[in-house]
């Protein structure tokens, strides 16, 4: 359980987590101690299936690093900063099971690359991503520069980061950003509802389904291939794998068990 005043909530729903960055009156903006709190988070993911991340409030995903706390960093401090979130991020990334991130309003510099680290993105039509680090006179700190170059390519990326536009929902999705926009009820509804979905797969096939594009992306495509056959027989040596073919053939449900 998290503490009641932590800056992130954590809430179960059957197989699905909610992590919740609730810092409203700062936009959700990202102090030592809520990177600290996402890191502990994190660690009590345990086997759910699927994990949404979203913004506490009304107007914010996450508004940021903090810039008030950045203000007086030193170089030496700057690094330890960018480190722990560059370490946090990695580990959120990393995690074996899908993770959707629910835009719900600002997800700008650190917010976006939060965003991108991420597996999905669903935004709610008042959703506005971009990396205006530039304006502030410093450039992406927890991984802008090299995330958003893969997700919506090389020129694109650029220009972002060059000139620190905001970019709104539909264009969003347009450039690869966002994968769809939320226009009927909340975007952190729709996204529980996509992780459920997700939770009643294979849940051992989904988390090597992760594996093996994380593996692939960015290395040659012979040794993602060859990641991929691995990871593919790998599944024969499950249960899910047993279970899921005899429904198929005894046209049923299946019943996975994750094992
Ligand atoms: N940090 C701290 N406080 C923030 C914040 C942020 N990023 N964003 C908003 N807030 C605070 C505001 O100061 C305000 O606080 P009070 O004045 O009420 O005390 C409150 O949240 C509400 O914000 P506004 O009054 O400004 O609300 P508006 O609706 O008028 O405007 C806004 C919303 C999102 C357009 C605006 O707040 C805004 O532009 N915020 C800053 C967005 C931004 O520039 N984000 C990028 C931050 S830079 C690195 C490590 C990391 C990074 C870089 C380098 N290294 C160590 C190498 C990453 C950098 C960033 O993320």
């Amino acid at each position: 359980m998290m503490d009641a005043a932590s800056p992130v909530r954590l809430e179960r729903l059957e197989h699905v987590v909610v992590l919740t960055l609730d810092r409203p009156k700062a936009l959700n903006a990202l102090d030592v101690a809520t990177l600290r709190a996402l890191d502990a988070a994190l660690d009590q993911v345990g086997d759910a299936r699927a994990v949404v991340v979203t913004g506490g409030g009304e107007k914010a995903f996450v508004a940021g690093a903090d810039i008030a706390a950045m203000s007086t960093l030193t170089p030496v401090e700057a690094a330890a900063f960018a480190t722990l979130g560059q370490r946090v991020f990695d580990k959120l990334e990393a995690l074996p099971m899908p993770v959707i991130a629910a835009v719900n309003g600002f997800a700008l510099g650190g917010g976006c690359e939060l965003a991108l680290a991420c597996d999905l993105v669903l935004a709610a039509p008042n959703a506005v991503f971009g990396q205006p680090e530039v304006k502030l006179g410093v450039i992406p700190g927890f991984g802008g520069t090299q995330r958003l170059v893969r997700r919506v390519g090389s020129m694109r990326a650029r220009e972002l980061c060059f000139t620190g536009r905001n970019v709104k929902a539909e264009e969003a999705v347009a450039i690869g950003l966002a994968l769809r926009v939320v226009t009927e009820g909340s975007v952190k509804d729709a996204a529980v509802a996509m992780a459920h979905q997700i939770a009643a797969q294979g849940p051992v096939a989904v988390r090597l389904a992760k594996r093996a594009i994380l593996d692939g992306d960015g290395a040659d495509l012979r040794v993602g291939l060859a990641g991929e056959r691995t990871l593919f027989a790998l599944c024969f040596a499950t249960a899910d794998q047993k279970e899921g073919m005899s429904a198929f053939l005894g046209k049923r449900a299946p019943a996975f068990t994750g094992s």
